[in-house]
């Protein structure tokens, strides 16, 4: 019985704190391997900076070669292996997600 509840606190804590890690720092340069999906892929960046993003792919899957963030107009191509480096300013606060060629890896942008 105790047992249980100390393991659903212990639960909550993971969950609320994991949630919180995942989204990591506000950071204003930031690096993303792209491998099999996007590490980081959520990234907290402060609003009305200038933010540098560095996305490095690693992973032959082609539709990995695209990464679009729709909301900001962005579309790049990642060649394997190389540093495509993507400067921006967010001026308004939100969440704006990116993903593949094909929307099936997804990640995204939180402007704070
Ligand atoms: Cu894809």
């Amino acid at each position: 019985m105790l047992t249980g509840a100390l393991g659903l606190i212990g639960f909550i804590y993971w969950f609320f704190l994991g949630k919180r890690d995942e989204a990591g720092e506000i950071t204003t340069n930031v690096k993303v391997k792209v491998a099999g999906g996007y590490s980081p892929a959520l990234v907290r960046i402060p609003a009305g900076k200038e933010v540098t993003i560095t996305l490095t792919r690693t992973d032959p899957t082609d539709c990995l070669e695209e990464f679009t963030i729709p909301d900001l107009k962005i579309k790049k191509s990642l060649p394997m292996g190389e540093e495509v480096v993507l400067k921006l300013k967010i001026s308004k606060r939100g969440e704006y997600p990116w993903h593949c060629g094909m929307n099936m890896y997804h990640g995204k942008l939180i402007a704070v």
